[in-house]
């Protein structure tokens, strides 16, 4: 398909055991004979698919060892880009491989752009899109469960469930095309209850799917926490408590936390993205005003917001300030200081709609605190669900897919509609074309060419 041989490291650039320097395509088995000398004398051209060679890598314009390596040569098809693959294993060290690298560009090699690789593994029809994005979402997860779910997904788990749904959609194309060249009333009555219910099922699928979608992101992207409050109410001791580190400055001044502070923290296998932030108060002080409007800003795109308060300080406008405006947030109260003599009680804070509340002493009891909290976030989230992900269940983890599905269910639900209304056959042809083409958009077939360039560049160089 493609013709031009590309080159990267692999490994991450740094000291480690081993570093792995990355060809694929037509000349790729060339390029490393060029540079790699077996102990053996044996070129890399001649050694049977799947083996190893230990040797040398050598500057072929001068003569000079490299490295000691291990080739590893993996032929077409039979490899992870479907094209002629070597690896050159060195030591792991940074100068050792990039001067590697550059010795196979040197002998004609292209530098490969981020995620070229895969994406060449999906041109070549090794892996389908779902597949090749699931393999970026398995380097980066930092869950056990949203590992399980992106291994599940690179094994098929999503895409077997759209081409169940396509393949139950493309056998009503086939009836509506047949019909289209005869009158209407010509289909029997028997056909036509058929294509109802098979759309009426097909779309309810499709909706069974999307209510996956807000557990999935939440599953590959983390929950976006978001701890917020007045100054010296206890947010970064909040931050540290859950980290289980010193991580956060945690002082007795107001106004400690100037910039927000990020960490992901692993709550029962659900990645939990904690954003520690500086406290929201009216400041004549730059810097802090910088902060506060950061906060602001962070607060409009948290998953979830943990507002904190604290009982031994009287409230304040700023306090209800930010209660207003979470309002429409998922968040949790929570009422700090608890080891003080209070100043105020639950019902001051006036109606709050539900919003869970949690009483504590961040000072004293850290790691009951953890447990709670832990609970009502997972409640939150619907762990139940969450947790039992595994088993290969199709889940959507990504905006895409979500966006892709909906525009599908939207076709579905308009075909549908035509059909019931007993408009002629053929305006239902056009809405079926439609859902089976955002349908495709998930697995890749019909995906736009800037499309994918958006989603393999941001993959990381050498995968
Ligand atoms: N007595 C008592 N003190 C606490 C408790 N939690 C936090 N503190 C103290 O409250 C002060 C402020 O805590 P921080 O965690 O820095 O508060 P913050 O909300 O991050 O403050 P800013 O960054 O200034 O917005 C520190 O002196 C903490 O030790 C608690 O449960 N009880
Ligand atoms: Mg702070």
């Amino acid at each position: 398909m493609t013709e031009l041989t590309i080159a990267a490291v692999a490994t991450p650039l740094g000291e480690g055991g081993i570093g792995i320097v990355r060809l694929s395509g037509p000349d790729s088995i060339a390029i490393a004979d060029q540079v790699f000398r077996s102990k053996q004398g044996q070129s890399l051209k001649k050694l049977g698919n799947y083996r190893l060679r230990y040797g040398k890598v050598v500057d072929p314009e001068t003569g000079r060892t490299i490295d000691e390596a291990l080739a590893a040569v993996m032929r077409a098809p039979h490899s992870y880009t479907a094209e002629d693959v070597v690896e050159l294993q060195c030591h792991g060290g940074v100068m050792v491989v990039q001067e590697v690298l550059s010795l196979c560009l040197r002998q004609g090699a292209t530098l490969a752009e981020p995620g070229e690789f895969t994406k060449r593994a999906f041109l070549n029809g090794r892996l389908d899109l779902s597949q090749a994005e699931a393999v970026m979402d398995i380097v980066r997860s930092q869950t056990r469960l949203g590992l399980e779910v992106a291994i599940d997904q690179l094994e098929g788990s999503l895409s077997r469930k759209i081409k169940d749904l396509q393949e139950r959609l493309y056998q009503i194309t086939v009836q509506v095309e047949a019909s289209i060249d005869f009158p209407e009333d010509d289909l029997p009555e028997i056909e036509l209850q058929l294509m109802e219910k098979t759309l009426v099922e097909t779309t309810k699928e499709l909706a069974q799917l999307l209510l996956t979608a807000d557990e999935g992101k939440i599953l590959r992207e983390g929950l976006k926490t978001v701890i917020t409050g007045k100054p010296n109410v206890g947010k970064s001791s909040l931050l540290n408590t859950l980290l289980d580190e010193k991580r956060a400055l945690v002082t007795d001044i107001p106004g400690t936390t100037r910039d927000s502070i990020e960490e992901v923290v692993n709550l029962r296998g659900i990645p939990l993205r904690l954003i520690d932030t500086a406290g929201i108060r009216d400041s004549s002080d730059m810097v802090e005003q910088l902060g506060v409007a950061r906060s602001l800003d962070l607060l409009e795109d948290a998953d979830l917001v943990l507002h904190v308060l604290d009982r031994s300080e009287v409230l304040t406008a700023e306090d209800f300030a930010v209660l207003e405006r979470t309002e429409t947030k998922r968040r949790i109260v929570l009422i700090n200081k608890v080891d003080l003599p209070p100043l105020w009680d639950l019902k001051d804070l006036g109606n709050l709609q539900g919003t869970p509340c949690l009483e504590m002493s961040l000072l004293k009891d850290g790691a009951e605190i953890v447990q709670r909290l832990g609970d009502l976030i997972l409640d939150f989230v619907g762990s139940g669900q969450i947790t039992s992900s595994a088993g290969s269940r199709a889940l959507i983890t990504r905006t895409r897919h979500k966006h892709a599905l909906e525009a599908a269910k939207l076709a579905l639900e308009e075909s549908l509609q035509t059909l019931q209304e007993g408009f002629p056959l053929d305006l239902i042809a056009v809405d079926l074309y439609g859902a089976l083409e955002h349908l495709g958009e998930i697995t890749g077939e019909t995906v736009r060419e800037n499309v994918l360039d958006r989603i393999f560049a941001q993959f990381c160089i050498g995968k």
